[in-house]
């Protein structure tokens, strides 16, 4: 299959995940001769960049504007704490801004956005460069400096982007917390960070209704004594609460501010955001991205991944910004490349199912990026909605977030990309900042289901228990054997753990996680998490979390939370819960009470799709449950090796409770 026309899908597999799905399609898609002609990168940049990744990444830093030079690469004497591009100095947002319009692209569009309800922005690198001036003015004036911690939580909106980048400008980490998190996720995210400045809106548009964002900083803020204020965009125009003295309007302050802010150069290692992702315990891990490598990393992996074109392309990554993939490809990336980006505010169903592929055609998007789990729901919906528009323009789709399944991967090639467009099946994680393992558009023939090889710049392997390299044809785990510019610092406040979680597991190696499988070629096949982390329409969601939220209510003694192979949206929630014996059966919406507690503690996303109320949970003789055996029954499967439980008789007892389930 080289190039135009669909593909038929014959093969095509319809499951999502295990390895004997994946391997039941064999085709691969090379790039046609018209797109490897015009591409960006060559086959050539592996050797070059396997022949000195340090001098590879010298070159690469070169796309960014430094104002002072780096003295050294790399600083690799105390691993793993790594320091890039020793002594250089630089500010991200000038990178991001300033030096377009000092270039004459300050007329060249940053941002269309397009909000939910159909209102629309188009932002220019001037003027998004003013509005960030006027931000980092206004968090100036309210005594933010160098090194403070600033919280965004936001909506999908052009403000968001000015604050972080008003934050970039002047030093301030920021934090963004995903506005689908609660109250009290918030709460605990700016006690992790000590923030002492939040910023928000009002609400956002969601599904046609305002939803407050405001009102759940305000209870938040209620066990937060250190912050001292809060910057609110309107948005909707929903009533807020206020505190005097406290609040204040983005339109009063910012709106009114100086459009003039000396961009103060930072040192390379300058720590530039933290974003809280979900770790194996119940405490959520607060990643530490730095200034110059993670930049670097961002500008090059979006431009050698998306063969972008600066001038002529219109990007676009369907994502939220509280995902660290709109913070690397909404954000820092798409703007320290000078290209223009779209800019969604809402659901992909209102106020149609056609709504993406309307955006598509309205502005043309050259390239888009998007989750499995958005794809497979459009799949769902039939080709007959994208059918209705235009999807020419659009020249290379890619994927992140989970494993693509070959079903999904051939659906978004032929019905999306026209049989025509490379697919980029992209693996990384909040830690690796950018794109690691991707197929180059230009170069690699894909594979569906494959996210293939490291990209140039990077050595990734699959190793066994022993941390030793597996042959071609055999699965491990997925680790980088080399540093990286964009890889995490640090834990915040927590370097022991950020040992402990990513370098113990196989000394000298960066553990990430993922379960992996190198086929017979030497390609990569991600499998999915190998801890107890869950991968639910692409947001990490700890089981311990969940199990932690569920026990914090009065009425539960014991919860297990599992994650099940789930068609739409990857994996699903699913738990089992053992009530306190006063609580007798819990009553008739015990379930509906729980799913609304899990929601309240951490958000709605992290809601159980199944509650099952069960007298025992199976655990071993150490106590630890045994949650592979869960895993079976909520897949519905033939129930694995139960030697090791403690007492045999468990799995029967929760078998059959099973018309218990939801
Ligand atoms: C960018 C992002 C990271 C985890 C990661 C893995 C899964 C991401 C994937 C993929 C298979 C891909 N993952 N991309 N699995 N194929 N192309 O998603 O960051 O939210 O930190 O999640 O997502 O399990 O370890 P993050």
């Amino acid at each position: 299959m080289n190039g135009g026309g669909k593909t038929t899908p014959t093969n095509a597999s319809s499951g999502t995940g295990t390895l004997a799905n994946l391997l039941h399609e064999q085709r691969r898609f090379p790039p046609s001769s018209d797109f490897t002609a015009q591409a960006n990168v060559t086959a050539e940049a592996y050797a070059q960049a396997d022949a000195d990744y340090q001098a590879f990444w010298d070159r690469e830093a070169g796309r960014l504007a430094w104002a002072q030079q780096w003295t050294n690469v790399l600083d690799w004497s105390n691993p793993p704490f790594a320091k890039w591009f020793v002594g250089g100095k630089l500010n991200a947002a000038y990178n991001c801004l300033d030096r377009h319009v000092e270039a004459g692209r300050g007329d060249k569009v940053a941002y269309y956005f397009e909000g939910e309800g159909g209102d629309t922005r188009t932002i220019t690198y001037a003027q998004l460069t003013d509005m960030v001036c006027q931000a980092a003015n206004t968090l100036a004036d309210l005594g933010v400096k160098a090194g403070d911690r600033v919280a965004i939580y936001m909506p999908m909106i052009p403000e968001t982007v000015v604050a972080m980048l008003a934050c970039a400008r002047i030093g301030a980490p920021h934090t963004v917390v995903f506005g689908g998190f609660s109250a009290d996720a918030l709460r605990t995210r700016i006690h992790d960070c000590d923030a002492r400045i939040v910023i928000t809106a009002d609400g956002g548009y969601r599904r046609g209704q305002p939803a407050g964002l405001k009102s759940a900083v305000d209870e938040a803020l209620l066990d937060c004594p250190d912050v001292r204020s809060v910057l609110v965009v309107r948005r909707t125009g929903q009533d807020v609460a206020w505190e005097d003295g406290r609040d204040i309007w983005w339109h009063d302050s910012v709106e009114q501010a100086s459009t003039h802010h000396h961009a103060e150069p930072f040192d390379a290692e300058h720590p530039l955001y933290v974003m809280y992702t979900s770790g194996t315990t119940g405490k959520p891990k607060g990643i530490l991205h730095t200034t110059g490598g993670y930049l670097t990393g961002c500008a090059y992996t979006h431009w050698a991944v998306f063969d972008l074109k600066a001038e002529t392309d219109v990007f676009w990554t369907a994502a939220d910004i509280g995902w660290v993939t709109g913070h690397s490809y909404i954000v820092y990336g798409p703007l320290a490349n000078g290209a223009t980006s779209v800019l969604y505010e809402g659901t992909p169903d209102t106020p149609h199912q056609g709504r993406w592929w309307e955006i598509i055609d309205k502005y043309k998007v050259t390239l888009l990026y998007c989750a499995p789990t958005a794809i497979r729901t459009f799949m769902k919906w039939g080709a007959q909605i994208p059918d209705k528009y235009s999807l020419a323009s659009l020249r290379l789709i890619g994927s992140v977030g989970e494993p693509i399944n070959p079903a999904a991967y051939i659906w978004y090639r032929d019905t999306i990309g026209h049989g025509r467009t490379p697919v980029v099946d992209t693996w990384w994680q909040t830690e690796t900042g950018s794109i690691v393992v991707s197929p180059l558009p230009g170069v690699t023939a894909g594979k569906p289901g494959a996210a293939m090889k490291a990209l140039p710049g990077f050595r990734v392997d699959v190793v066994d228990d022993e941390g030793q390299p597996v042959p071609n044809g055999s699965g491990g785990y997925l680790v980088l054997t080399q540093p990286w510019p964009a890889m995490l610092r640090t834990i915040w406040g927590d370097d022991d753990r950020y040992v402990s979680t990513y370098w113990s597991r196989f000394p000298g190696l960066y553990f990430a996680g993922d379960g992996a499988k190198k086929d017979d070629d030497g390609d990569i096949w991600v499998l999915g998490r190998v801890d107890d982390v869950m991968n639910v329409s692409g947001h990490r969601l700890s089981t311990t979390e969940i199990e932690s939220a569920l026990v914090s209510h009065p009425i539960v003694a014991e919860a297990a939370v599992v994650g099940a192979t789930d068609d739409m949206t990857g994996q699903a929630v699913v738990a089992f819960v053992i009530l306190r014996s006063e609580a007798g059966d819990g009553g008739p919406d015990v379930v509906q009470q729980l799913r609304q507690h899990v929601a309240k503690e951490i958000g709605k996303m992290a809601r159980p799709r199944q509650i099952m109320v069960v007298a025992e949970l199976p655990k071993t003789r150490s106590g630890k449950i045994m949650r592979r055996l869960l895993k079976d029954v909520a897949e519905n499967r033939e129930i694995g090796d139960v030697t090791t439980l403690a007492d045999s008789t468990v799995m029967e007892l929760i078998r059959s409770s099973m018309p218990g389930m939801e």
